[in-house]
Order: C-alpha cells, then structure tokens, then sequence
C-alpha cells in the first residue's frame, strides 16, 4: 500500500515543524508547499538529511507550485502572516482571507479528497472561508485550535496539582479568541473534575481562574516572549495529533473548529467543539449540556466568531 501523502500548505516556522514531525512519527511522504523560494526545498532536504540518524523512511520534498500537493491524503494550512507584539489574532484577517482564497483554489484544483486542517488565524473564520473557497465537504475540513487550546489548559493544570501531564483531560469550547471557553467542569484529573478537585482543597477557584485566564492569554504570552512570531512546537503537535488520528482512523474525540449545521443551535459556522476524527474526517459532533453560564460564554464566543465572518463578506463577497 502506498504511502500517505501530507501537503503542508505554507512552510514557515509552524509548517517546518508539521514536516519534522510528520517525518518523526513516519505518517507518510511530506510536501512543504510555500510562496517563498528555495524555503520549503531547504526546510525538506535539511529534514530528510535527518532521517537517518531519526530512522524514518519518508519522501520529503519542497515545492512552489501547487502541482506538487497533487492527490494529497492530508493538507495542513499555515500560509498567511502571524502576529507580532500588539497584533490581535483579528489584525491578519485581510491579509489572510485573501491567502486562504488561493490556497482553497489549489487544494480544489490538485487535492479535492483531502482532509484539510486549518491553522492560519483569525481560525475560525480562515477555516470557514478556506472550507468555501476549496469546495471541499465541510466534514473534511477542520480548524486546528481547540487541542492547542486544551494542551495549554492542560499544561498550566499538570503545573498546579504537580501531576502528570497524561492524567489530566482538559475540555475547552468556543472560538479561538479571548472569548474561548475553557470548561472546569469536564475537565479533570484521573475523572475528578476540577470543582470536585477545588472542594478537596488541591485548589482554588480564584486560581483555576487565574488558569483560564491564561489559557485564553496562552497565544499572546507567547507572542510577548518571542517578539518575532507566534507559537509554533505546541500548534504542530496539535495538528499533528488531528491528522493521525485521520490517517489512522484512530477516533480520537478532539475539540476542533468544526463546521456546524444546527448543532448548539449554531448554522453555517465553524466553531470549536468536541468531534469525533477518524477515516471519514469529522465522523461525529458530540453536543455536550451547557450550564447557563457556560452556555453563556459559548454564545459570545459564537458572537465573535460571527463578526469576523461578517468582516470576510464584506473584503470577499462571494464567500
Ligand atoms: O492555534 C492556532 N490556530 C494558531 C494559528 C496557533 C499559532 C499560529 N497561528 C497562525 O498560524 C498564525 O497566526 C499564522 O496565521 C499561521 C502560521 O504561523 P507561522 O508561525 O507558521 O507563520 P510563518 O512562520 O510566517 O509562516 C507562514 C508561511 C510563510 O512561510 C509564508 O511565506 C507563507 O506562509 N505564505 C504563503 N504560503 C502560500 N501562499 C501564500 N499566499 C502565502 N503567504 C505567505
């Protein structure tokens, strides 16, 4: 049986490590596709250099034409700009509406079958415009923010309760935005829940709150830190997490910016909930009970996540 083929549609310090990673784990043959000359050939022959002190068999090429992403099982889109310090995730909205215009048309042209993972901000909305633009079946296009958003939760917990990082499950909804909404609730450890957990005295819940707080802030901090680009280690790894769980028909239940048809009363919008990804991309929407305020917070960020659709309309009103 051949391959897998995995196109990652913009190389740059995300899409490099998508290619180390994808190549580490052996998921298949790597594409780097990117604008930019010569930097996904490097970025690929460097990476290939390495399988053989890694042991990995995998073709890694780099291209600039989209002929090269051409029957791609998978593709992972980062192309676009990132922010810089005192850039929202909102501020690349026009930039990037217009990348995802060309990369939708590339991927209906040479990898209409393909499972597409979105990971170029403002998510939620590139990945709806991306979904339109490429034509492709909503269920096979997906944004990667919640498992980013979840693993940052879920670090920040392990660190309170000085537990290890694989006991903890984290659940967070919602746009990826400051209006996420990170669920104590149903998130545990070991399958206590973090308000069981606050009444056992492991915490408190002006700390949890504190957490939260700085898993919304999670992609800023960065940001401040770097002052250069934005995160990049944490957001492969959660692509990477999506597209296995893809390729291997795993059914991983993952919250993913995922298109909704009614679901949490909720149409024609991508918007992060629990999904079920497997063989056939999004198999199943999973619609958890929302408390008031937890519906509450998940209506906002449905709010904001509209308005940045609105915006795309108004910049490409064929969307
Ligand atoms: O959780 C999430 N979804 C976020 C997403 C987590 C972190 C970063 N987030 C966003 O991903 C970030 O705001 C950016 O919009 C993307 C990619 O971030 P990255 O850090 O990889 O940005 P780079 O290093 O600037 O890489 C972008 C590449 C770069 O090599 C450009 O040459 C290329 O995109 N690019 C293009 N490729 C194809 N086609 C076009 N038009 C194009 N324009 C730029």
């Amino acid at each position: 049986m051949a391959r897998n083929k995995i196109a990652l549609i913009g190389s740059g310090m995300i899409g490099g490590t998508l290619a180390h990673l994808a190549g580490l784990k052996e998921l298949g043959d790597i594409v780097l596709f990117d604008i930019a000359e010569g930097m996904p050939q490097g970025k690929g022959l460097d990476i290939a250099q390495s399988s053989s002190v890694e042991g990995f068999d995998a073709r890694m090429t780099g291209v600039n034409d989209y002929a090269g992403i051409e029957g791609a099982d998978v593709c992972i889109v980062t192309a676009g700009v990132a922010r810089k310090p005192g850039m929202s995730r909102d501020d690349l909205l026009g930039i990037n509406l217009k990348v995802m215009e060309q990369v939708g048309a590339g991927i209906k042209k040479y990898a209409p079958d393909a499972f597409v993972i979105c990971i170029t901000n403002p998510l939620d909305a590139m990945v709806w415009a991306l979904q339109k633009f490429s034509g492709l079946p909503a269920g096979k296009v997906v944004g990667m923010a919640g498992v980013l958003d979840s693993a940052r939760f879920t670090h920040f917990l392990a660190e309170e309760f000085n537990v290890s990082v694989e006991d903890v499950t984290s659940f967070v909804l919602g746009g990826h935005g400051d209006s996420m909404v990170p669920l104590a609730r149903y998130s545990t450890v070991a399958g206590i829940p973090l308000p069981d957990l606050v009444k056992m005295g492991w915490t408190t819940k002006e700390k949890l709150e504190q957490i939260i707080q700085r898993t919304r802030d999670g992609g800023a901090e960065i940001v401040g830190l770097l002052k250069t680009g934005s995160a990049y280690y944490a957001p492969a790894s959660s692509a990477i997490l999506m597209a296995e769980s893809y390729l291997k028909d795993k059914k991983r239940v993952l919250p993913c910016a995922a298109f909704l048809s009614g679901q949490y009363g909720v149409k024609d919008m991508y918007v992060g909930v629990p999904c079920v990804i497997g063989a056939g991309g999004v198999e199943r929407i999973i619609e958890i009970e929302l408390n008031k305020s937890e519906q509450k917070a998940f209506d906002a960020s449905v709010g904001a996540v509209a308005g940045l659709c609105e915006a795309c309309i108004n910049i490409a009103p064929n969307l």
